[in-house]
């Protein structure tokens, strides 16, 4: 296969110190989990590193230089991450753990105060368990209804059944997946939004799989809320961000109660914090934040519409190769409607097997149900085998993959 025209994939691998690894002698990495986790490049590590060797001080707290210096860097980075996804303010950029906990904040506080036993939550059949399980335990409590969009066999969302939920239940927010983990499918998110204001709900995009691979505009999309993780992005574990419509955020009660996000505590009662702050309880992850505003430097200068393009040749590239290996079945849509994720299983294999025989030559790649059981179970599985790709995998490692997968085949033959 020859190289893409779209990036400079061998000069950005050289960013990458882990790509280099052999997992033993001669045996190149091919990491095909970024899915997962991505792997982070040295301008990340050396912001982690800078920071903690020259900044290191807690925020918001000090009046010395240093703790002036580690506040500067925490909020510069807020700045950065506003910018990538063009927010109309810092102040809707709230820093997290992950997408799991930012999307927990959301049902306890927004969810805590406006759903009760009238309303619906509409979600959908491909979402992660981090999207179905918060909403499962409000709804517990609260005896709203919980609305699933079924996927349909070619892995895309079943759009006619969305739009009759919306007409027919009192649907107060709809939480739903931009890009699924497992089929890769990139759901019709504008027309979603739009929608589903009309009907006069609000919407929460999970973004943890598409704002790492695809260029994503809240204000072009007039999300009401986004949650993603920083470790999906080039960027270190540890730091998520929750973006939020400012009159949202303003309106909803704190999540956890701490340090920082008060304004004034007597114990008659307190006030809290200014936006972001009534939302971020407790010392936060500093140096992971200062790592997600490299990693987002990282990401906009590569640009996030050529990483999309690239990651569309490559997809495109691994389906068809998946395609000619016999008894190989790929779940989701064709290239043109998914990102480079691949989900597969292969005729009498169990696909943590496949995972492990790939593993011996080199190949890394996930098996199991991807924090997403019920969409596996949709499509009567209890496991796939799962390779996904970032702007620095090759159209060579798609090579390996297959060809690891012919070895693979190999073993079970006999
Ligand atoms: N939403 C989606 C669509 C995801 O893919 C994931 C993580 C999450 C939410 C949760 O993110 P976290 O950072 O809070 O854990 N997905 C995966 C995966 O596919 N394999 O490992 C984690």
């Amino acid at each position: 296969m020859s190289r893409s025209t779209l990036l400079d994939v061998e000069a950005i691998r050289r960013d990458f110190p882990i790509l280099a690894q052999e997992v033993r002698p001669g045996v190149k990495l091919v990491y095909l989990d970024s899915t997962a986790t991505s792997q982070k490049p040295r301008q990340v590590i050396e912001a982690v590193d800078h920071y903690y060797r020259e900044q290191n001080a807690n925020v918001h707290r000090g009046i010395y230089q240093l703790s002036e210096a580690a506040t500067d860097a925490y909020e510069e980075a807020r700045k950065k991450i506003r910018a990538f996804i063009n927010a109309a303010s810092w102040r809707e950029i709230v820093f997290t753990r992950n997408t799991t906990e930012s999307i927990n904040l959301v049902a306890q506080t927004w969810g805590r105060v406006n759903l009760g036993p009238d309303d619906a939550v509409l979600i959908s059949e491909m979402e992660h368990h981090s999207n179905i399980v918060p909403w499962q335990l409000l709804a517990q409590e609260k005896g709203f209804d919980l609305l699933v969009v079924p996927v349909r066999d070619d892995g895309l969302l079943d759009m006619d059944t969305f739009d009759r939920f919306l007409q027919e239940h009192p649907v107060k927010l709809v939480a739903i997946t931009h890009m699924s983990n497992v089929l890769g499918t990139i759901n019709p998110i504008e027309r979603i939004i739009r929608d589903a204001h009309s009907a006069g709900a609000l919407v929460l995009v999970d973004g943890a799989q598409s704002v790492p691979h695809l260029p994503v505009d809240v204000q072009a999309l007039d999300a009401d809320f986004l949650a993603f993780s920083g470790h999906k992005m080039l960027g270190p574990t540890g730091v998520g961000v929750l973006y939020g419509r400012r009159s949202l955020l303003e309106a909803m009660p704190p999540f956890l109660g701490g340090g920082d996000m008060i304004r004034r505590v007597r114990f008659g009662g307190s006030e809290w914090n200014e936006l972001p702050y009534k939302f971020e309880a407790g010392t936060p992850g500093i140096a992971q934040a200062v790592g997600l505003g490299a990693a987002v430097d990282y990401l906009s200068a590569v640009g996030m519409d050529r990483i999309h393009a690239y990651e569309q040749e490559i997809a495109a590239y691994a389906l068809e190769r998946l395609a000619e290996v016999p008894g190989l079945t790929v779940y989701g849509p064709d290239a043109s409607r998914k990102g480079a994720v691949a989900a597969f299983t292969m005729d009498g294999m169990h696909p943590h097997d496949i995972a492990q025989l790939l593993d011996a030559e080199g190949v890394a790649v996930r098996a199991g149900h991807h924090c997403a059981m019920p969409l596996h179970e949709r499509f009567g599985l209890v496991a796939t085998t799962r390779a996904s790709f970032y702007l620095y995998n090759t159209m060579q490692e798609v090579d390996a993959l297959i060809e690891a997968l012919y070895k693979a085949k190999e073993v079970f033959s006999f």
